[in-house]
């Protein structure tokens, strides 16, 4: 695909700009100064990235397909695109090495990026400033709405930091459901309360788009499948979206025939529905296919045009101007040190169902489930099913975040890190949320239909039948008493557990070291 294969003939090249697989939008910087004759644009398809951890192959696929989209579009606009396949023999399959190799072959002027969404990457790049025969220049990445120097002023100022008020800010700084008085659109600020309806009977998704594969997607398909025969998840079906025209499609979709009723069923699950009245934009806004503002404003006019509940247009520029950004905040503050939290001290491995699906409880097997199949689940089966579980079990935050750094379509550390460790897991010791998201069965059954396709009984916490969520969520409960008993929302929880009196708590107790000796001999 490179067009620089005979360089004699071409100008010299002043500027050598790299694209990583997540930063593939043309109003970056890196691309939109860039100048056709001179500058060569690098992408590059390497082992290192697609084997960090152990990502979905469909992650790998969608990458790999949405890259080589991206590098034909730019040469079809005119620009010198250099395109290094993952089965090219020189590959030296790291980002450094081939940004090291294209620069003896080309002997550009000086080299640019963007800044990468990890901290690990960000740290090849400053060695790299140093390894390079010319100077290396790390431009923002504007795709955001909130920069790092926004976020510490805005951080700077605080003794906590809490999604909310960074949210409103937000909204102020954007003018996004912002009303000439300054005030909030519909006179709150936050419609979450009207979002926590749990499934009707019969609820099912409304259609989404497939799109068709074209040859391009169909080499990567057949390379991915030889390349990473280990590869976690189903490489087929595979229906994404993999260029901007195709994810604006999928935007638009969403917004006209989904997004009604997405602040309804937002935290509902049912079996058999991976989506529900979820976007699942996440995957091309990570990837740079769209922008976020364009999303949050394209909800905020569907609004405004009587199309769409306010409770659900504010319920999704929520999600993407407050948590995601809020999110991506917290990560560059508080990194490096961030990854390596373990506030509650858990240890327990990873259970091998986390991979395989196979378990007794019907609600995990689901979302695990669907994240095989789609390299997807919605937040809620993240955070109230997997991570909830993980929380309750005490599993080791690393594993964790190995996991869901892997499996899903549109994770990346900068997004995924605070999401597990912060949100799920309570490991950051409350900076993502005030309070752990711990819940029983009791929940599960409310917000899904699983339970009724269960071995379990979410009704029963001690012997036979027993939902392993109960007994190992007073557990939890029970083992971080100290921390958790003078949190302002919880002392409700602690009367209720001390009301059950020493007998009836010890048989609890006993009953979730059955549950974890059953995760560890596989047989939960
Ligand atoms: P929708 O429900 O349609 O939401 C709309 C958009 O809001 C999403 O596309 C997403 O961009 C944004 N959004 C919603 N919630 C969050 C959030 N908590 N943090 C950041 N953005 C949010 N999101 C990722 O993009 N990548 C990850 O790797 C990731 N890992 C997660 C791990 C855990 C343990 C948890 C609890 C959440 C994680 N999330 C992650 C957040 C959220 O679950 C996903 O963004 C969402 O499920 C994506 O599906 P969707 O596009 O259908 O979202
Ligand atoms: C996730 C990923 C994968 C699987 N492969 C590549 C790749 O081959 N080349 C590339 O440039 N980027 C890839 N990526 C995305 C990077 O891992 C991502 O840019 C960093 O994790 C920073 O967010
Ligand atoms: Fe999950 Fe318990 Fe319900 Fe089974 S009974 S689906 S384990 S919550």
């Amino acid at each position: 695909m490179t067009d620089i294969s005979n360089p004699d003939t071409l100008p010299p090249v002043a500027t050598l700009r790299l694209v990583l697989g997540d930063q593939l939008s043309t109003r970056l910087a890196i691309i939109a100064e860039a100048d056709k004759e001179t500058d060569v644009i690098l992408l590059a398809e390497v082992k290192a990235e697609a084997s960090y951890v152990n990502h979905h192959v469909k992650k790998i696929a969608f990458l790999f397909s949405a890259m080589r989209h991206y590098a034909q579009a730019l040469q079809a606009a005119g620009y010198r695109v250099l395109y290094i396949a993952l089965d090219d023999p020189d590959n030296s399959h790291t980002i450094s090495g081939e940004m090291l190799r294209a620069v003896a072959s080309l002997s550009p002027q000086r080299v640019m990026v963007t800044e990468p969404g990890e901290w690990r990457l960000l740290q090849d790049f400053l060695a790299l400033e140093v390894a390079l025969p010319v100077p290396l220049d790390i431009l923002p990445d504007t795709r955001f709405l909130c920069s790092r120097a926004r976020f510490a002023t805005w951080a700077d100022n605080r003794d906590s930091l809490r999604m909310e008020f960074f949210y409103r800010d937000m909204r102020r700084d954007h003018g996004i459901l912002i009303e000439a008085d300054g005030g909030p659109t519909g006179g709150k600020w936050n419609y979450d309360i009207d979002n926590r309806k749990p499934p009707s009977r019969g609820l099912t998704s409304p259609r989404r788009l497939s799109f068709r594969k074209d040859a391009t997607t169909r080499t990567v398909l057949d390379l991915v499948e030889k390349s990473f025969p280990e590869g976690f998840g189903d490489l087929e079906p595979f229906h994404f979206a993999v260029t901007r025209t195709q994810a604006l499609r999928e935007l638009d979709h969403f917004i006209a025939e989904i997004l009604p009723r997405f602040g309804d069923f937002q935290d509902a699950m049912v079996s058999g529905e991976p989506y529900l009245y979820h976007s699942l934009l996440s995957t091309y806004l990570n990837a740079g296919l769209l922008y976020p503002l364009e999303m949050c404003r394209k909800a905020e006019v569907a609004f405004r045009d009587g199309h769409v509940p306010l409770n659900a247009a504010e319920g999704f520029i929520r999600q993407i101007l407050g948590w995601r950004e809020f999110i991506r905040g917290i990560y560059w503050r508080y990194m490096p040190d961030y990854a390596t939290r373990n506030a509650l001290n858990a240890t327990q491995d990873l259970p091998w169902f986390y991979w395989s699906g196979e378990t007794h409880m019907a609600c995990m097997r689901e979302a695990i489930s669907h994240t095989r199949q789609h390299a997807y689940s919605h937040h809620i089966q993240r955070l109230m099913i997997t991570g909830n579980f993980a929380l309750l079990a005490g599993l080791d935050p690393q594993q964790v975040h190995a996991w869901y750094l892997a499996v899903y379509a549109d994770a990346y550390e900068w997004v995924e890190l605070p999401n597990t460790l912060g949100m799920a897991l309570h490991a950051d010791g409350g900076l993502v949320a005030s309070k752990p998201y711990a819940a029983s069965g009791n929940y599960i059954n409310k917000m899904s239909n699983y339970c009724a396709g269960c071995a379990y009984d979410p009704k029963v916490t001690t012997g036979a039948g027993a939902c392993p969520f109960n007994a190992l969520y007073w557990d939890f409960l029970a083992r971080h008493r100290d921390r958790f008993a003078g949190n302002r929302r919880m002392p409700y929880v602690y009367a209720n557990w001390d009301r059950m009196g020493e007998e009836r708590q010890n048989a609890v107790r006993a009953q979730a070291r059955i549950h974890l000796q059953a995760m560890r001999d596989g047989t939960l």
